[in-house]
């Protein structure tokens, strides 16, 4: 049984008919990341500061812009090629061959990645498509020998980063590529070409090491090589581009998909943070180094008909959110064929930078939640001596209870767009136990209409009793991560300890599959059983209601009653759901992906 128990308890700021023992140890955390010995945290400063950088997908895949011989072809843009299986001299001439995006204004780009408050910017130099967006002496599969263009792009970029200070890193896809005869590979051009002869060292040699090569030798400052799909990618391979890369550019950060996702062994070091899956928010708190890689849109390469633009909140939200994680956000965008980013996302961003203008420090050098459980109104981030409430949903009675606070709070306030909105807080020790309880009045109304952000600022080094579950209307959230779980037997329960007895309905929330291309709930009619000290009711797992999610867009929460249960008076109880089919491996796809359960006070009559 693996040992990972969470001791909380349920109250209230109601009328309390009794205390019993807490018992205050710390949650585990079931973190699936690797702690590898990466000396690397002097590179890695500015990247802990900055936290939010632009992606950008830009290639000859925007000139077709997710449409085919007068078809609209389905899925993620970028892989049109592949998809339709077009053959490599009619991309060039027909697509390359017309690609001219007069209206890229580089200057205007890194300045809309600037003003949306990022700190960085990651554009594709070669997408899996093979045609390098750049002057390439390689192989004139490129933009400027390639296309009615005929300039540079990254160098436009690179220079107006320089000038507007914001650090540059390249996409690079260092194993697949559909121009090239010899990288055959999972996903190979298999319709222009036959792997009979094909040699996978030559395509290595001959042309992915030497464009990164020229891709940070000729540009400048490269912060980061982003490399993609690594899949099946002999890991000598990415020992040789890593130690490259790191020759060239002494201080260059790689990320985690440079080898094999679920790869452990020698060489894991060498890449510096780990890129969650695509558009995948680990469920996880406050894990070491991280990116979470999120859509403006259904597509990373931009599609005439991808126009399910994410607002300006829910960009916002799934910041505080990787932030609370402890991870960064790496937000893509998708110009057209003539160069520019759709005028409504632009204003999304603009948005979003007015924004973190008034209440960026809730982000930037900020750091995940100290709590091992997350909260019904929204998340958590930290500074030094300073705890930040990212209030998502407004709490009816107007108020927040945190406990487990244990520091001596010195000041509570709201952040607004005219200073420090001064709140009404109490701390008091919840009776017969240590356990701190702070209470916040929260102004009449959200002060932001896309997070409102309170300030708790607290004495000492910070200190948190991981005991409580509760928030200000008694809503108690068991989350998977801190269950006790028996994998083999199909079991999870957690231990806690009730304050205000009654009754409660038991909720389960899970999250829809995260298969891009259509989301799907996974897991729904399978019976199970649901105990608490030992009184078992069996339920059957159905669809009563859908949450929208902040965290992992464009994946709903699905809410799912499963019974009702008891507390007859204060004391210990345990909570067991036994017999549901699991997703447990890392992505959480196969199987129910079980965020919580929540138990919700029925109020008596
Ligand atoms: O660059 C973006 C994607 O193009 C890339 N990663 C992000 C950052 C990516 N590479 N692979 N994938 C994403 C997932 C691959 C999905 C696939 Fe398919 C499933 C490829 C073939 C089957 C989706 C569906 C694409 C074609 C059909």
């Amino acid at each position: 049984m693996k040992k990972n128990v969470i001791r909380c308890v349920l109250m209230c700021l109601f009328p309390l008919t009794g205390f019993s023992e807490v018992q205050t140890e710390a949650a585990g955390n079931a973190a699936t990341v690797h702690h590898v010995e990466r000396d690397n945290d002097e590179r890695l400063a500015w990247w802990r500061e900055a936290k939010f950088g632009l992606f950008v997908h830009w290639g000859v895949y925007v000139v077709l812009a997710g449409e085919y011989q007068g078809e609209t072809v389905p899925g993620i843009g970028e892989w049109i090629q592949y998809k339709k299986q077009i053959p490599k001299q009619e991309y060039l001439k027909d697509y390359a061959g017309k690609f001219n995006p007069t209206e890229f204004n580089a200057n205007a780009f890194v300045r809309m990645a600037r003003d949306a408050g990022m700190k960085f910017i990651v554009i594709t130099a070669k997408h899996h498509d093979g045609f390098a967006m750049y002057d390439s002496a390689v192989s004139a599969y490129n933009m400027v020998d390639a296309t009615p263009y005929g300039k540079d792009p990254l160098k436009a970029l690179a220079k107006a980063c320089k000038k507007y200070d914001i650090r540059l890193g390249f996409y690079y896809s260092h194993r697949i590529d559909w121009e090239h005869p010899d990288a055959i590979c999972d996903r190979y051009n298999d319709w222009d070409y036959n792997p009979t002869n094909a040699v996978f060292d030559r395509y290595w040699k001959e042309k992915s090491m030497p464009q990164v090569k020229e891709l940070l030798s000729q540009y400048g400052d490269v912060s980061l090589l982003w490399v993609d799909m690594a899949r099946g990618l002999d890991i000598k391979y990415a020992r040789e581009m890593a130690e490259m890369a790191r020759s060239l550019q002494p201080d260059i950060l790689i990320n985690s998909r440079i080898m094999d996702e679920g790869y452990e062994g020698p060489g894991m070091e060498l890449w510096d943070y780990e890129t969650s899956s695509d558009n995948y928010i680990h469920p996880q708190l406050d894990m070491k180094d991280w990116e979470a890689i999120v859509t403006t849109t259904d597509s990373w390469g931009h599609k005439k008909v991808d126009t399910n633009f994410r607002s300006a909140k829910q960009i916002v939200q799934v910041l505080v959110s990787v932030v609370s994680k402890g991870g960064n956000l790496l937000l893509n965008v998708g110009p057209d064929a003539t160069g520019v980013v759709d005028p409504a996302i632009q204003q999304h961003l603009k948005n979003v930078g007015v924004w973190l203008d008034h209440y960026g420090e809730t982000v930037y050098s900020a750091k995940g939640t100290p709590f091992s459980r997350t909260h019904d109104w929204g998340v958590i981030t930290r500074k030094p001596g300073i705890l930040y409430l990212n209030v998502f949903e407004w709490p009816a009675g107007g108020f927040i209870d945190l406990s487990g606070l244990q520091n001596k709070v010195k000041s509570v306030y709201a952040l607004t767009e005219e200073g420090k909105l001064p709140l009404s807080y109490k701390q008091k020790v919840i009776k017969n136990t240590s356990v701190h309880h702070l209470n916040v009045m929260l102004p009449d109304r959200p002060v932001s209409v896309l997070n409102t952000v309170i300030a708790v600022e607290h004495e000492g080094d910070l200190e948190i009793d991981q005991s409580m579950v509760q928030d200000a209307r008694c809503i108690t959230r068991l989350d998977f991560f801190n269950a006790e779980r028996d994998d083999e037997a199909k079991k999870l329960a957690w231990d806690f300890n009730v304050l205000r007895p009654g009754r409660y309905k038991v909720k389960l929330i899970s999250s829809e599959s995260q298969h891009h291309e259509n989301p799907e709930w996974v897991g729904g009619g399978q019976s199970a059983t649901l105990q608490v000290n030992g009184k078992a009711t069996e339920f059957v797992l159905k669809q009563d209601g859908v949450l929208k999610n902040f965290n992992q867009i464009p994946w709903n929460y699905v809410i799912s009653r499963i019974g009702d249960v008891e507390f007859e008076k204060p004391g210990d109880y345990t909570l067991e759901l036994s017999g549901l089919d699991l997703a447990y491996e890392k992505y959480r796809t196969k199987g129910l992906a079980l965020n919580y359960v929540e138990l919700v006070p029925i109020e008596q009559p």
